[in-house]
């Protein structure tokens, strides 16, 4: 056996030792998170203690639990029972473990939750390397299980293991994320599934959600790019960055979902929370994208028959609502949209300063005054499956002279992926608005 191998085997010997000795490997990383700590040193040592807490809970917790809906919704109707967790049960650390192997990180990085959880990202979804789990955001699931039956992590990291990595039907991104936290829990690295609502896909890196309209303000589908998820879940895991300047420890988000290549492969992440709040986009790794997904401006954008672009509306406060996650040991909902933006004053000037490394860096400020402003506000908890949705547009003119104005509006039926389907309703009314 070539010595490169009896390495991995003794290597894989001491470490399924070690699992069955404290019920998971949560001492291997222990030392570098503990670090994370010392980093952070202008906090209370109650605010220190209640996060190791918190991280100690999730590695040991034996559920983890997805949020879904929409933002407006209430949480229990949106909510699915998540994956039962599934670190402890048989043949996942061996699954895990040949996760490791089959990432070729060489073993010298195993003790690295930076390199570790990167990989982790990229080997969940099969996209470029026969990876964990197959996506499916279609309505055929022939051949493999719904997203939405899955009841463990267990099952998939055990299928996958036992036929010697194939890769496993299917997935979407609260399956991707369920995986995940099983993987990097049972690797000893705090992890938890995180939900964020209206979550943004920015494709051109300019930090901003766009959507581009023709002369006469039809959207443009073939142009737009950019689209808005109702949810997106993703993983946050805590640990030291001393790849990065002070400050930068502690969660940092990890996705295993593949939405854009990163460095050549569909991964995410790991990105500190902090940086995302700050709008420090130039901070590794995939903060941009991050930052998109919570924090930008929607921009409707009008192209003119002679080649001018101009911006008709912006919407500042849409993307990334009640970003939440799992409380440790119930099952209540905490809300952590605070970790990702900052006050309403600060979070402009994290939008603005993210802005600035973006593809568009001379966007801010937006040219035209905005005095009229559009409402749109639905009845009761929204839409409901075979009723009638009511909602009611409301046109204010802030400024001191009467306003004339073109209401065009169109409803349209998405996906929760953001993908358009038909259009229910659309319509251009002239309105004159007086002012008060
Ligand atoms: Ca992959
Ligand atoms: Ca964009």
């Amino acid at each position: 056996m070539p010595r490169k191998e009896r390495r991995l085997k003794q290597k894989k010997k001491e470490l399924l030792e070690a699992a069955k000795g404290s019920g998971s490997l949560s001492s291997w990383f222990m030392t570098s998170t503990t670090d994370g700590q010392r980093v952070e040193s202008n906090r209370s040592d109650v605010e220190i203690e209640t996060e190791e807490e918190e991280k100690e809970g999730n590695i040991e917790a034996q559920v983890t639990k997805a949020v879904q809906g929409t933002a407006s919704q209430e949480m229990e109707e949106g909510e699915k029972e998540g994956n039962a967790e599934a670190q402890f049960e048989e043949n996942v650390l061996e699954a895990c473990l040949f996760l490791l192997e089959k990432g070729q990180v060489a073993m010298t990085e195993w003790r690295d939750p930076v390199i570790v959880s990167r990989m982790v990202s990229a080997l969940v979804n099969s996209t470029d390397d026969q990876g964990v789990l197959i996506g499916n955001w279609s309505d055929s699931f022939e051949g493999g299980t719904s997203p939405t039956a899955w009841s463990g992590s267990g099952e998939i990291l055990r299928q996958y293991y036992k036929s010697s990595g194939k890769s496993v039907k299917f997935a979407q991104c609260w399956v991707y994320a369920g995986v995940t936290t099983s993987v990097l829990r049972c690797l000893g690295i705090p992890t938890r599934c995180v939900t964020n609502f209206s979550s943004a896909h920015d494709t051109d890196l300019s930090l901003t959600t766009d959507i581009d309209l023709d002369e006469k303000l039809e959207l443009l589908k073939d142009e737009t790019n950019d689209s808005v998820w109702n949810f997106h879940v993703w993983n946050e895991s805590w640990m030291t960055r001393p790849d990065l300047p002070p400050g930068n420890g502690g969660w940092q988000v990890v996705d295993a979902t593949p939405q854009e290549s990163s460095q050549g492969s569909y991964r995410c992440g790991p990105t500190p929370v902090s940086a995302v709040r700050n709008g420090q986009v130039n901070l590794k790794f995939d903060t941009p994208f991050v930052f998109a997904e919570v924090n930008s401006d929607r921009i409707y954008w009008q192209k003119n028959s002679d080649g001018s672009v101009s911006q008709v509306h912006v919407e500042k406060n849409c993307i990334g609502q009640r970003i939440s996650t799992k409380a440790v040991g119930s099952d209540t909902r905490v809300d952590i949209t605070h970790l990702y933006k900052n006050p309403e004053e600060e979070e402009r000037i994290a939008v603005e300063t993210a802005s600035r490394f973006g593809s568009k860096p001379t966007l801010y400020p937006p040219p035209t005054e905005n005095d009229v402003t559009i409402e749109i506000i639905m009845d009761g908890a929204g839409p409901c499956i075979g009723e009638d949705a009511k909602l009611s547009i409301v046109l204010t003119n802030k400024s001191s002279k009467q306003r004339t104005a073109s209401l065009l509006y169109e409803v349209m039926v998405m996906y929760y992926t953001g993908v358009l389907k038909d259009t229910v309703k659309k319509d251009w009314i002239p309105i004159d608005l007086k002012f008060d």
